[in-house]
């Protein structure tokens, strides 16, 4: 998912093209303005945490991108893409290690886990996934 912030600072066409180029293929893709109650299930696993009112405030606060990757570990890669939860811990040539300095405006959010991949892709695309036949796949995986 964009984040508002990076929906704001014009990184929509730089983060998707980073998972295209990558080799992932895109099954679905939304920019939604959403509420603060979706994102509260979205953050579930937060709630109750000090920085966790602030962080929905933020996520309800614009526009944001919600997309499905699928590819080779997308799970784990795409984690390895974004980078540490705080920009300024992340490498250089990560998404929010090249765009993101505030752990509040880290412009990007990835899936942890297949478990919470499969809740998120419910709960933002209750009307599933597009699956398709990429003409490239042979030239991207074995
Ligand atoms: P990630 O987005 O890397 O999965 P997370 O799931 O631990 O990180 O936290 C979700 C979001 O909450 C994160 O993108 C920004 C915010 N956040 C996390 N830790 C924070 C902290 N210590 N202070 C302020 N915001 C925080
Ligand atoms: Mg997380």
């Amino acid at each position: 998912m964009i984040k508002p912030d990076g929906v704001q600072r014009n990184l929509v066409g730089e983060i998707i093209g980073r998972f295209e180029k990558r080799g992932f293929k895109l099954i679905a893709l939304k920019l939604v303005q959403s509420t603060v109650e979706h994102f509260e299930k979205h953050y579930a696993d937060h709630k109750g945490k000090t920085f966790f009112p602030r962080l929905i405030k933020h996520m309800a606060s614009g526009p944001v991108v919600c997309m499905v990757w699928q590819g080779l570990d997308a799970v784990k890669t795409g984690r390895a893409m974004l980078g540490a939860t705080d920009p300024l811990q992340s490498p250089v040539g990560t998404i929010r290690g090249d765009y993101a300095l505030a752990v509040g405006r880290s412009t990007c959010h990835g899936s942890d886990a297949i478990e919470s991949a499969e809740y998120e892709i419910k709960l933002w695309f209750p009307e599933g996934v597009v699956q398709y036949t990429s003409a490239l796949e042979t030239w991207i995986q074995e």
